[in-house]
């Protein structure tokens, strides 16, 4: 290897070979000014901070301590799923709900758009660690890129600089598996050039390597596709450790609920991108004497204990939450969290004053800077935060947050609730009959898409347990890992599943359920389902209340709006039939057999 001066690139403060050695490989191919080993430090934090604002891609908020704003490129605001790729090594692997290249072909291809790429900027090294640095066997990764603002977002989402850093060599010498991380804006400097506040550009690769454990992103700033710990790490690669590994990885809130008698329960959920994820983990409940403490908004990895119970832990270290809509009603909690500062904010609106404002919060300003960055009145037609816009905060700042968070051996998981936003058809809550029917309520999951990803928002697809865009392997094996996982576990001491829509809409199209706070009392239900203490109809579905088995009182929605939440409509679900077993046509052949059997089953008792 012939060596390259490039400043920075020989203070490596590690000894580990390969990080030292693909450090200089990326180095020598992108071609930076210099190159920055981030160690995580408040001093450094600082700087980078400082950094932002003179290049205009933060401005610093007078209204929240150590807080900026952010404005993405307007082609740069969402997750880009026709340019995300799964580059295993066949194709069947990837499976059909996956984009698929060759992994030859993508490398040769994404090594050409690296070539200079980071010219004229700074290659910033983060080690990074994903779930808590306590872990006998951390899950580690080092994110390369040339984007500032992902080291600062990163500083918020994961844990990493040196206190990653250290846990790359044992103490014993042995240097610990990691996943490369490879990120540019793709967008190099000519001498003397000028740079643009958010440098990207209009090709893009987000590019997983399953076998090699390797990310390889290109050309986008945002979130999803550039903070490479999170759907990258701990979904797409991690959900790939998690099959060969026995485990899984999934795209779930962690929260704990206590009951007035004091017992906690832990319950994780999957819902799509977008649909009140967030609420529900911090969620405030309305009903008297029960508590909500929060452990993770997105991500979970989920593993059986030696107890035989399922233990879950959030991969992450900070919230990327959707702004639109969070206020002191929906989300009192995010409110209180991002109100002590440290946070960055995209694409949202930034008001005269110096503070952030969002469609659905309390106060409309007069007069805001659009995240166009253009003047916004609420007069104005265009929106003042993009529909996508982010908060990114951290975790500890939650005020709620439960003290067991940074526990590696997790937390044991008493529900898992599958949910996703449907106006028709799936009532409020519904109780599978086992863990094999929980699992085809997760694999047939319906859901009318949101702006969390490009494309149309509205249109209903399916979303296995919320993993369409996250799944790194090919859909079908991913059912089967599901029901073996339950087939070899106590079933006793399984999680019982249970399928949630907070979004039904009656004929005049309002919503009949309030969602929010009220929605503690489906998770009371949960409980007492899990107690054996509350009541539910068999219908051909699965469990479900009446609305005399809720605990509704004091609610506002007439008694008759939640029993509508609550209806099972035969007619409604023969016409799922159909949809069902086309998406299970499109999984393919490897569909299990034991879904099929799931389906049928529901036919006949459809009658
Ligand atoms: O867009 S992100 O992947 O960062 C968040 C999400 O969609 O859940
Ligand atoms: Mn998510």
């Amino acid at each position: 290897m012939t060596a390259v001066a490039i400043p920075g690139l020989d203070a490596a403060p590690t000894t580990h070979s390969k990080v030292l050695a693909w450090v200089r490989e990326v180095a020598e191919l992108t071609t930076p000014d210099r190159v920055v080993w981030v160690d995580g430090s408040e001093e450094e934090s600082a700087r980078i901070n400082a950094e932002l604002v003179e290049a205009g891609t933060f401005v610093p908020l007078k209204a929240k301590p150590n807080s900026f704003w952010a404005a993405s490129d307007p082609d740069d605001v969402a997750r880009v799923e026709e340019r995300t790729f799964i580059c295993s090594e066949r194709e069947e692997d990837a499976g059909p709900t996956n984009n698929w290249a060759h992994p030859g072909e993508m490398k040769a291809t994404m090594t050409e758009l690296y070539r200079g790429c980071m010219r004229g900027r700074t290659m910033y090294v983060i080690p990074f660690c994903m779930g808590p640095l306590g872990d006998d066997d951390p899950k580690l990764g080092i994110e390369i890129t040339d984007f500032a603002y992902v080291v600062a977002s990163m500083r918020v989402m994961t844990r990493m600089g040196q206190a990653a850093l250290d846990k790359f060599v044992t103490e014993d010498g042995t240097e610990r598996e990691f996943v490369p991380a490879l990120h540019s804006v793709g967008a190099p400097l000519g001498p003397g050039e000028q740079d643009v506040p958010w440098p990207c550009n209009s090709t893009k690769y987000i590019t997983h390597f399953p076998e090699e454990r390797m990310i390889w992103s290109y050309g986008s700033g945002y979130g999803g596709n550039s903070l490479l710990g999170k759907k990258c790490y701990s979904l797409r690669i991690a959900s790939v450790m998690a099959r060969d590994e026995g485990w899984l990885a999934e795209h779930m809130l962690i929260l704990k609920l206590i009951s007035p008698e004091d017992k906690a329960y832990y319950i994780a959920a999957a819902f799509p991108s977008a649909c009140g994820k967030t609420n529900l983990a911090m969620l405030q409940p309305t009903i008297p004497g029960w508590r909500v403490e929060t452990l993770g908004d997105d991500i979970a990895w989920m593993r059986f204990g030696e107890d035989g119970r399922l233990y879950a832990v959030n991969p992450e270290f900070g919230f990327f939450g959707v702004a639109p809509g969070t206020n002191w009603h929906t989300n009192p909690n995010a409110m209180r969290t991002i109100e002590q500062g440290n946070s960055v904010f995209t694409n949202v609106a930034l008001t005269d004053d110096g503070d952030i404002w969002w469609e659905g919060m309390e106060g409309t300003p007069e007069h805001a800077t659009s995240w166009k960055k253009q003047e916004w009145t609420p007069e104005s037609e265009e929106k003042a935060a993009h529909p996508n816009s982010r908060y990114c905060t951290p975790m500890s700042q939650c005020p709620i947050l439960a003290p067991e968070w940074d526990d590696p051996k997790g937390v044991p998981i008493s529900a898992i609730l599958f949910g996703g936003r449907r106006a028709t058809t799936v009532p409020l809550v519904t109780e599978s009959r086992d863990w094999q029917h929980g699992v085809f309520m997760g694999a047939t999951m319906s859901s009318e898409k949101t702006a969390a990803a490009a494309g149309k928002v509205g249109e209903v697809r399916r979303d296995p347990m919320a993993m369409l865009p996250f799944l790194g392997y090919h859909a079908a094996d991913y059912f089967k890992h599901w029901i073996s996982l339950g087939k070899d576990a106590d079933a006793a001491k399984l999680p019982k599943i249970f399928y949630v829509n907070w979004f039904r809409r009656g004929d005049d199209k309002r919503f009949l359920w309030p969602g929010f706070g009220e929605n503690s009392r489906v998770l009371k239900w949960v409980i007492g389902r899990i107690e054996g203490e509350a009541s539910a109809t068999e219908t051909p579905i699965g469990w479900v209340p009446t609305a005399d088995d809720l605990d509704i009182e004091g609610i506002e929605e007439p008694k008759s709006d939640v029993e509508e939440a609550l209806r099972v409509d035969p007619e409604e679900w023969r016409q799922e039939l159909p949809l069902i077993e086309e998406w299970f046509a499109k999984i393919g052949d490897k569909v299990p057999s034991n879904l099929h059997d799931e389906l049928a089953a529901l036919r006949q008792r459809l009658g």
